[in-house]
């Protein structure tokens, strides 16, 4: 596949979506951009629902690859979730088949396995086969978008990166994201990398920096050609002065999901 220079980027007034429109770009793309929102200073963005298939495939006509962030990033209700989530993507990856795109970079999270206890002491990293253990309906749309994806590869020979976010953020802002912390800059690196790198199938990695504290092997990011450049060790006195280490009597603190797999589901489904 040769490099792709047009690239979509779903949810890009969202928080990842403008950290991205901020870097992307120095790396030689040409952003198209859609959400469901305006963006300020953006009046060629595309405004339009993953659930408007027509849009959608109007939106992917031309371009070389799609950047996959939109969507709801939290917990939900299932019916919200089902929508944009379950029914966005597979709308998402149906416009892209049919428009002939041939690598998508999704934008999966650390919850598709959030009930995965996290690693302690001389714990191994989580491998990134570790079985999925989704943490809530959020989580359990991510674990649905990476089969989509496999999917997509064995029956139509579509590429998909599945990048499983931890915290993507300016700067960590807890304790527990001292562990699973991606900086904007090594996100934009890992994106680059999925979005370059040859012969992809359906390939899913961890997405974070390289902190002192990680909690899970970022082999198949590397293997992609991701060289992350940044560690949260820096933030670790501060953050852990004002809110102590991990507590291992703390269910909240027990799992890579951390709250989330505490979280009551919200109903009505
Ligand atoms: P965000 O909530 O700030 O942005 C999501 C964007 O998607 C919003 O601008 C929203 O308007 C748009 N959107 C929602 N429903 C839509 C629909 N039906 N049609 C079109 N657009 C819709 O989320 P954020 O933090 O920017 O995350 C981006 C993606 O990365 C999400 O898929 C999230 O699940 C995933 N992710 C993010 C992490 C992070 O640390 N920021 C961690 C793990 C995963
Ligand atoms: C996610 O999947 C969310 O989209 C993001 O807002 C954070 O909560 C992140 O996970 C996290 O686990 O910190």
């Amino acid at each position: 596949m040769p490099a792709p220079r047009t690239v979509l980027l779903t949810g890009a007034a969202g928080g990842l979506g403008t950290l991205m429109r901020g870097l992307l770009p120095a790396y030689g793309y040409e952003l198209r951009l859609i959400d469901l929102r305006p963006i300020d200073g953006e009046p060629d963005a595309i405004i339009a629902d993953l659930g408007d298939r027509e849009a959608l495939r109007e939106a992917v006509r031309g371009v070389d690859a799609i950047i996959h962030l939109a969507g709801i990033s939290l917990e939900s209700s299932f019916d919200k979730i089902l929508k944009a989530n379950i029914e966005g993507t597979y709308n998402l990856y149906e416009a892209a088949r049919e428009e002939g795109v041939e690598r998508i970079v999704f934008a999966s999270s650390n919850h598709a396995v959030g009930f995965t206890p996290r690693p302690r002491g001389d714990d191994p990293l989580i491998p990134i086969d570790t079985p999925r253990r989704p943490d809530t309906f959020y989580g359990l749309s991510k674990s649905f978008g990476e089969d989509l994806a496999q999917f997509y590869w064995d029956k139509h020979g579509m590429e998909t990166v599945s990048v499983r976010i931890g915290s993507c953020f300016p700067e960590p802002t807890s304790v527990r994201m001292l562990s699973v912390w991606m900086s904007p800059g090594d996100g934009a690196r890992l994106f680059h990398a999925a979005l370059t790198a040859e012969d992809v199938q359906h390939t899913v990695v961890y997405g974070s920096s390289a902190n002192t504290r990680v909690w899970w092997d970022l082999s198949t990011a590397r293997a992609l050609g991701y060289e992350p450049q940044d560690d949260s060790e820096p933030y670790a006195e501060k953050l852990v002065a004002e809110q102590g280490e991990l507590d291992p009597e703390n269910p909240d603190h027990a799992c890579l999901g951390g709250h989330f797999v505490t979280k009551p589901p919200i109903w009505p489904h």
